[in-house]
């Protein structure tokens, strides 16, 4: 299988190089843009300025596949990058930002919707919060449409080189106690963008929503075949 190949060629036991082949596909502005359902999708959804972008450019090794920003709200569009022919992972417009006109405001809400109701090939969602933000409005939303649609949900705690490390720790359990107190389910990491922190555990769960464990444990079976 070629890609089974491809995955464990990429793939060493100290560093996940895999997310390094993320490639841009297309920015939509609209459903009609959308590519096909035939991929498995992960999406990263959050607060703008939480780090969304910043996150995957992160877990690719590579700075400026996805477009960061200062200024909040820049990210309008919704961008899919491909790992391979059958995996693509989403930055969607982040939600939050106090400057953008009503028009923009419902613009952004419109294509967030008909992107949320309507892509059965999503197999996990990522929503990243910065760490001394957590849980606000929009993030309860998202956690809220995981459960509803049985969808696996991941936090991503980030800018974590804001908080030491005990407040930031505080955090992380205070969030998982919530989201449980809520009846809702997450997982829930700490990450940092600027200190490369949290990377091999975010790579754990995109491999298992993308089904590349299982491809891992071919791997091991394979390990004495020696390289050409
Ligand atoms: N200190 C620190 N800054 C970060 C981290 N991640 C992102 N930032 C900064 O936060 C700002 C926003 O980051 P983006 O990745 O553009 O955020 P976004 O969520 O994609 O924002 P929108 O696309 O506007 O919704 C930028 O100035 C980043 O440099 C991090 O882990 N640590
Ligand atoms: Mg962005």
């Amino acid at each position: 299988m070629a890609l089974a190949k491809s995955y464990k060629q990429t793939y060493n036991s100290t560093m996940n190089t895999y997310y390094k082949r993320l490639r841009f596909l297309i920015s939509a502005a609209a459903k009609k843009q959308f590519p096909d359902y035939d991929t498995l999708e992960i999406a990263f959804a959050g607060r703008s300025n939480a780090g969304k972008s910043s996150a995957i450019n992160t877990l690719a090794d590579n700075k400026g596949i996805a477009r960061t920003s200062k200024t909040p709200g820049r990210t309008q569009l919704i961008n899919f990058f491909s790992l391979d022919e059958t995996r693509l992972l989403v930055d969607l417009p982040g939600y939050g930002f106090a400057k953008v006109p009503p028009r923009v405001k419902k613009q952004w809400l419109e294509l967030m919707e008909s992107y949320l109701a309507d892509r059965p090939n999503i197999v996990g969602l990522v929503i990243i919060m910065d760490i001394r933000h957590p849980l606000k409005e929009f993030d309860w939303k998202m956690l809220e449409w995981c459960a509803h649609f049985n969808i696996p949900a991941h936090v991503l705690l980030t800018k974590a080189d804001k908080l030491k490390k005990g407040p930031a720790k505080a955090t992380l359990l205070q969030v998982q106690k919530h989201i449980k107190e809520e009846g809702l389910e997450a997982s829930v990491q700490m990450f940092s963008a600027l200190k490369k922190q949290g990377i091999s555990e975010i790579h754990q769960i995109l491999d298992q929503w993308l089904g590349l464990d299982a491809l891992e444990t071919v791997k091991k079976q394979d390990s004495n075949i020696p390289k050409s």
